[in-house]
């Protein structure tokens, strides 16, 4: 019945101006409409969320005009779509993004202001959608922004999470996780599809047969079938029609299910499978980099897949299309290995659901996807035990034989009794038990495999993709990573928007290139001053939020020095505490000493198992009780570690920075994407050469990046030599210093056994060489001291950054993966209806 659709003789829909129109007049009676219809109240009475909500449906009715424009468009011209399979978006919140793109932001502000609300007062109450974890997440929500502003036909896919990653509070300076209930209150952007819905099987086993015709056929009978609901939420591009699907699956009982348990009178078993099958979409697993190896995770992932493959088979087939060309209609993206699975499924499909031969489904598989690698962290490549995953997917573990013996007869072929190659090109790993390797599952399967920075691209090829790539080089490329400007700068800074857009329009918003026209005046003192100006203001509000959320009040014309993002030991915030302590020591020897004022600023969460991650957050608290309650130092130092770091914070935080923390052990984070929206922001970098910091630097000019310690090839070299930290503790006084009161328990109230594990480690194994680049990263961050001192000369070196940032645009990256590795155009959509 859900099937069904409305037959009228009418097809031109007339839409109305309340509902389309993007004047104040037209903003203004949607938003009363909204509350009186939707929410059921009238001015007086309504709520700040009774408000929020109005106002959010009266935008999300421009983007459905401009939805359902793109959705005919695509279906009338036979252009390829790209299809992004994600676990994870960390989207942030929507209204503010949507008033940008719209182009009305202006207008909504007068509107609100008219009605006697204010508008920042309601974007301030939305409830971000925390879908994601980190880096990665974050990614793939400035890659389906770029693809609508770039008006390329594209489907985001991913899970519908009831409850995204975890509020982080800090209560005796340690995280305390609590749940993020984001959909609480309701969530207004997005569209439930109750008839877009596909069953997905789980466990159970599989039955083999001959048919008539005397094919080999495969039955699969599952201990549990879950259906998939399909959510939409509309993805605007920057003034353009070009409005793209974001499509989460949520998972539920299949109505069958409800029938035969409930009549056959078991009624417990009946509700406990109907919360088996609600559990798969209900949590976002908190590890970023590291695997945890649960069969829910393994679920989450198939469950979304399947319910992605089925979807675009539909689109395809009801487009009059054969199933052997679904290659010519969609590209598909691989957001690491989490997605990965997809290559087995789309096997299934062709085979099992669509009658096609090996060969022929192998052709069309190959021939859709391409995957994305994130990681050079062994430990975070993707595993599951082999016979866990049997358990939960039994056709899948055939298909993967199958694929991995062909695959291997021809590896054998090429390399001739080269073993090593041949076990390491292997899907199953050899060991104690058996297992999948889901990144040679995503290799063998896809047409091209991409890093996300040019020196990650090439630590790849050379690592742990070595044989990957001496076997298939053509498939490799570089994809380095990029942010939207949309969120980045004019949702996040809009003075330093407001201030640039006055000297060189506002082109640059489209084409961050244009960026490069401030160049001109970055020695113009006036532009300077307004500039400084801008980023004393910024750092004036955070300062506000810091009191607020952590009593500790700071200086905003000291040097805010910042480094957040997720907790972990290769990002080395360990390393910036050590530097901390130097300084306070300094201090504190030295009352009288002239030092620059520096404001320190973490944020991040440690994924809730990850002992280590959660000892350092206490570190920074501890070193901060001391510092900033001692007066011989804390009118020149403060330390604050700023609680549930997330988009939000995220977009509060960057405009205030003046300094930048990249400071990750060389060869180790693949890209970093917020080294990016810093040093957009006007940030100095301070930096290893790593990830995507080698390609900034290229960029900004080496005289305008603080440069430090061992490179990638050092880094390796001093492993392979025997690296051993006890020498550098021993052999540098402030840093034996630092360590000792650490462990002495000077930070602690003399508890001398609370971070004992992180000292032992530094000092007897220190995986990421901390102490080998301390004494570099000090004498580098001297440096930066020394250069704050000169006003005028910071704010050249700032605007300098800004205007170099061109490149990171996720624009030029998303034009990148179009024209190499989708093959895909623009296709500029037309409104229909009336507007
Ligand atoms: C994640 O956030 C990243 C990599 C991963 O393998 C996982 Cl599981 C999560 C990050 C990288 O650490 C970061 O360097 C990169 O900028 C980001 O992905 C986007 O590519």
């Amino acid at each position: 019945e859900e099937k069904e659709t409305v037959k009228s003789e009418n097809k031109e829909v007339l839409i109305q101006d309340a509902r389309t129109g993007l004047t104040v007049e037209a903003l203004k009676k949607a938003i009363l409409n909204n509350l009186f219809y939707v929410q059921g109240k009238y001015p007086e009475i309504a709520t700040r969320n009774d408000y929020y909500m109005a106002l959010s449906f009266a935008v999300r009715d421009r983007l459905l005009q401009r939805w359902t424009s793109s959705v005919k468009q695509y279906l009338e011209g036979k252009n390829r779509v790209v299809s992004y399979l994600s676990a994870e978006y960390l989207l942030g919140p929507h209204l503010a993004n949507n008033l940008i793109n719209l182009g009305i932001y202006k207008e909504m502000e007068q509107a609100t202001q008219e009605l006697g609300v204010n508008l920042q007062w309601l974007i301030d109450k939305e409830v971000e959608p925390g879908l994601g974890n980190g880096g990665l997440g974050r990614l793939a929500a400035c890659y389906m922004d770029s693809l609508a502003t770039l008006e390329v036909p594209a489907i985001g896919y991913g899970i519908r999470y009831q409850f995204g990653i975890f509020e982080q509070d800090i209560r005796d300076g340690w995280q305390v996780e609590d749940t993020d209930n984001w959909l609480r209150r309701g969530n207004p952007w997005e569209i439930a599809r109750r008839e877009l819905n596909y069953e997905v099987k789980l466990g159970g086993y599989v039955q083999h047969y001959m048919d008539r015709d005397g094919r080999y056929r495969s039955n699969w009978m599952p201990e549990l079938t879950v259906k998939g609901v399909a959510y939409d939420t509309p993805i605007l591009g920057y003034k353009v029609n070009t409005c793209n699907a974001l499509r989460l699956w949520k998972s539920e009982a299949p109505k069958s299910f409800d029938f035969q348990s409930f009549n056959s009178g078991d009624y417990n078993h009946a509700v406990n499978q109907k919360i088996i099958c609600e559990n798969i979409s209900k949590v976002l697993y908190p590890n970023d980099e590291t695997i945890s190896g649960k069969i829910l995770r393994l679920q989450q992932q198939y469950f979304f897949v399947s319910c992605s493959l089925q979807d675009m088979i539909g689109i395809h087939l009801r487009q009059g299309e054969k199933i052997e060309d679904f290659n010519v209609t969609f590209a598909v993206q691989l957001n690491d290995t989490h997605p990965a699975i997809a290559i087995a499924e789309m096997m299934r499909l062709l085979l099992d659901e669509h009658d096609l031969e090996w060969v022929d489904a192998w052709r069309v598989t190959t021939r859709t996807f391409a995957y994305t690698n994130h990681t050079l962290l062994p430990e975070a490549l993707e595993t599951w035990d082999l016979e866990l995953f049997g358990s939960v997917l039994p056709r899948h573990l055939e298909l993967i034989y199958e694929i991995n013996k062909r695959f291997l007869d021809e590896v054998t072929i090429k390399v001739y009794g080269d073993h090593q190659k041949i076990s390491s090109l292997s899907i199953i790993g050899e060991g104690p038990r058996k297992f999948i390797k889901m990144a040679n599952l995503a290799c063998v399967g896809s047409f091209a495999i991409n890093g996300v920075a040019a020196l990650h691209s090439d630590l790849l090829k050379k690592t742990v993709l070595k044989d990957w790539y001496a076997y298939s080089p053509e498939k490799f490329s570089n994809k380095t990573n990029g942010v939207t400007p949309r969120r980045w700068m004019v949702l996040s800074n809009p003075k330093l928007t407001a201030l640039i857009s006055e000297k060189i329009g506002e082109n640059w918003i489209k084409h961050l290139d244009e960026l490069k026209n401030l160049e001109q005046y970055a020695d113009d003192p006036e532009f300077q001053k307004s500039w400084m100006q801008v980023k004393l203001e910024m750092k004036q509000e955070l300062a506000k939020r810091i009191l607020g959320k952590t009593g500790v009040k700071v200086d905003p014309e000291s040097m805010f020095d910042i480094q957040v993002k997720r907790i972990h030991e290769y990002k080395r915030q360990h390393l910036n505490v050590l530097h901390l302590i130097t300084l306070y020591n300094r201090l504190k020897q030295n009352p009288k000493m002239d030092m620059v004022p520096r404001t320190f600023i973490f944020a991040g969460k440690a994924a809730p198992g990850y002992k280590m991650a959660k000892l350092i957050i206490k570190l920074i608290t501890s070193v901060g009780d001391l510092v900033n309650n001692d007066p011989d130092v804390n009118h020149r130092l403060k330390v604050v570690f700023y609680p549930n770091y997330n988009v939000t914070n995220a977009q509060r935080i960057y405009p205030a920075a003046d300094l930048s923390e990249q400071i990750s052990t060389a060869g180790k984070e693949a890209s970093g994407t917020g080294n990016m929206k810093l040093s957009m922001n006007g940030a100095l970098t301070i930096g290893t050469l790593d990830g995507a910091n080698v390609e900034i630097r290229e960029v900004v000019g080496e005289e305008n990046f603080f440069l430090f310690g061992l490179t990638a090839e050092e880094v390796t070299q001093k492993r392979n030599e025997g690296y051993d930290p006890y020498t550098y503790y021993k052999s540098n006084k402030e840093l034996k210093l630092a360590i000792d009161q650490i462990a002495s328990g000077y930070f602690s109230h003399l508890d001398d056994k609370i971070f004992k594990d992180l000292v032992n480690n530094l000092i007897y194994h220190d995986p990421f060489l901390v102490l080998a680049d301390y004494e570099s990263y000090v004498a580098c961050q001297d440096k930066v001291s020394e250069a704050f001192r000169d006003k005028a000369a910071w704010a050249r070196m700032s605007i300098l950054n800004t205007a170099r940032m061109g490149k990171f645009s996720s624009d030029r990256s998303i034009r990148e993966y179009c024209d190499d590795i989708w093959k895909v155009k623009s296709v500029p959509v037309h409104l229909n209806g009336d507007s």
